[in-house]
């Protein structure tokens, strides 16, 4: 007979604890799943745990009685500042996460990549790089964490001469005592400060808060830790003086240990770096096929920690070359009649479409609006009116407050691009875009917003945007 202070709980049935769950129930815990979903819509997995011997607390209590439990395995949407959390802590129970027992359990190094933007590219990036240099070594490389593998799905599969490559939101970090092995941080900026997804009610209560759990990435190592910080980003060089171990650091101006890029010949980068102690030239701009400065940084941030890892120059150059860029960042999806088509749906705050405008030189018809996460787009406005935006196509709730702010500051400026409406469907929004485009033009999808108020999530806003730019060519 088991008594209930035996039992360990997890919160939230998603990825990370599912993959959790069936890891405790093969080490022989009792496990109790909690969720605020039903068993209905729970499905498959409600059905397969059961069968198991799981038990379960569903529905809208199912965070009541936490004190029954020695461990709870919170997942990372769920907040930790919930009132029925900070009770069970109060009563002694213990409050972890899956991804913070991987860390403790991981048998081999761990390259931890966080940031408000680029986490996904570079953590990829990593990746790529040290799957054939490990494979030459007779050994593996594994990514997991945000970017949608849950490491415990790969645990049992590791080997102390393995690698493995995470990517980490600051929901995954805010509770981290331990610290990965090779931290890299991309940047620091605002995201995740309202509840605005309703998938995701998670947030951070304040600035402070939120980059207080990026930091968790490296303020736990020792002084073997290596951690990796964007140069040219405010809040990352404030944080260099908090890295306990080796520094490297990336940029666009020269750096005394790191990478950097540099602007060459006829419109040309290149990337360097001295991680050998001299300068050598990594990679040029024209073997890439990111688009945007922020990329060049994303590949800088990247070649070093794999370098650091074991990665040799060959291999992350070839990786490098060979990369096309994530899903939805910023990704080339086609040229038609002399207009290029980039779906960058996942630009869910004003910073990344600011990014992601600063990647072109060519006449711009961005997409933009939706719901707003309780950002500033103040600084938007003067990107468009700066840049080479020449018509905005407003989408979703924040449509009118869009036009409102572009009008009075382009005003002030002494320009003010073509403001249209693009209504609900995707088909519309797009021709819409399509009708303002001439040969030469680029017509760019970076919403700024989040996509709840038209779409499912910023993946359907993007493949339907795909979908849509592609029935253009159709005959
Ligand atoms: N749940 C509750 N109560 C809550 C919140 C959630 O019961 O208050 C339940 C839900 O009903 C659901 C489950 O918890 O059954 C969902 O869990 P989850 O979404 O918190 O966690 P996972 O499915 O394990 O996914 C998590 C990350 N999710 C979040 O951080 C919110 C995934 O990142 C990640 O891919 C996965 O782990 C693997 O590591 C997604 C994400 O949206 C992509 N990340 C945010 C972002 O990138 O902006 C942070």
């Amino acid at each position: 007979m088991v008594t209930l202070k035996q039992k360990v709980a997890v919160l939230g049935l998603g990825l990370e604890n599912l993959a959790l769950t069936d890891y405790l129930v093969n080490k022989g815990e009792h496990v109790t799943v909690c969720d605020r979903r039903t068993a209905e819509q729970l499905g498959e997995r409600f059905q397969k745990l059961a069968a198991l011997g799981v038990e379960f607390r569903l529905g809208p209590d199912y965070l009541e009685g936490l004190e029954d439990f020695r461990v709870l395995y919170r997942s990372p949407g769920l907040p930790l500042f919930q009132p029925e959390l900070i009770q069970a802590r109060e009563r002694g129970v213990e409050i972890t996460s899956a991804m913070r027992l991987f860390v403790t359990l991981c048998p081999c190094p761990i390259i931890g990549v966080t940031g408000t933007k680029g986490k996904g590219t570079t953590s990829t990036l990593i990746h790529r790089m040290l799957v054939p240099a490990q494979h030459r070594r007779g050994a593996r490389a594994y990514l997991g964490g945000n970017i949608g593998v849950a490491p415990f799905s790969f645990l049992p599969k590791l080997t102390p001469a393995d690698l493995v490559v995470l990517e980490l939101s600051s929901f995954q970090l805010e509770d981290m005592e331990e610290s990965v092995d090779i931290a890299v941080v991309t940047n620091i900026t605002e995201d995740h400060l309202t509840a605005a997804d309703p998938n995701n009610p998670n947030y951070h209560r304040s600035r402070e808060d939120y980059v207080q759990a990026k930091t968790n990435l490296f303020r736990h190592q020792d002084g073997a830790g290596i951690t990796i910080l964007n140069n040219d980003d405010g809040t990352c060089r404030f944080l260099t003086r908090l890295v306990p171990g080796e520094l490297l650091l990336y940029g666009s101006t020269p750096q005394t240990k790191g990478a950097w890029y540099e602007a060459a010949a006829g419109g040309e980068y290149k990337i360097y770096w001295n991680l050998a102690g001299t300068k050598e030239e990594l990679i040029a701009s024209s073997q890439i096929k990111l688009r945007g400065k922020h990329n060049l940084l994303n590949i800088a941030a990247a070649a070093l920690a794999a370098g650091k890892a074991g990665a040799d120059q060959e291999t992350i150059v070839q990786a490098i070359a060979g990369y096309n860029g994530l899903e939805h960042r910023l990704e080339y999806v086609t040229t038609i009649d002399g207009v290029q088509y980039f779906d960058d749906s996942f630009a869910t705050a004003p910073e990344p479409t600011m990014v992601a405008l600063r990647a072109f030189s060519e006449p711009v018809i961005l997409i933009a609006g939706g719901v707003d996460k309780g950002a500033d787009y103040r600084p938007l406005a003067e990107e468009i009116i700066a840049g080479s935006v020449k018509a905005v196509v407003l989408i979703g709730k924040m449509a009118p407050v869009l036009r409102e702010i572009i009008t009075r500051l382009g005003l002030e400026k002494g320009r003010v691009p073509l403001l249209v409406e693009g209504g609900v469907e995707m088909e519309r929004i797009t021709a819409t875009a399509r009708s303002l485009a001439k040969p030469g033009d680029v017509v760019l999808l970076s919403p700024a917003c989040a996509s709840f108020d038209l779409f499912k999530n910023y993946k359907e806003r993007g493949d339907l945007f795909k979908q849509a730019v592609l029935a253009l060519s159709a005959p």
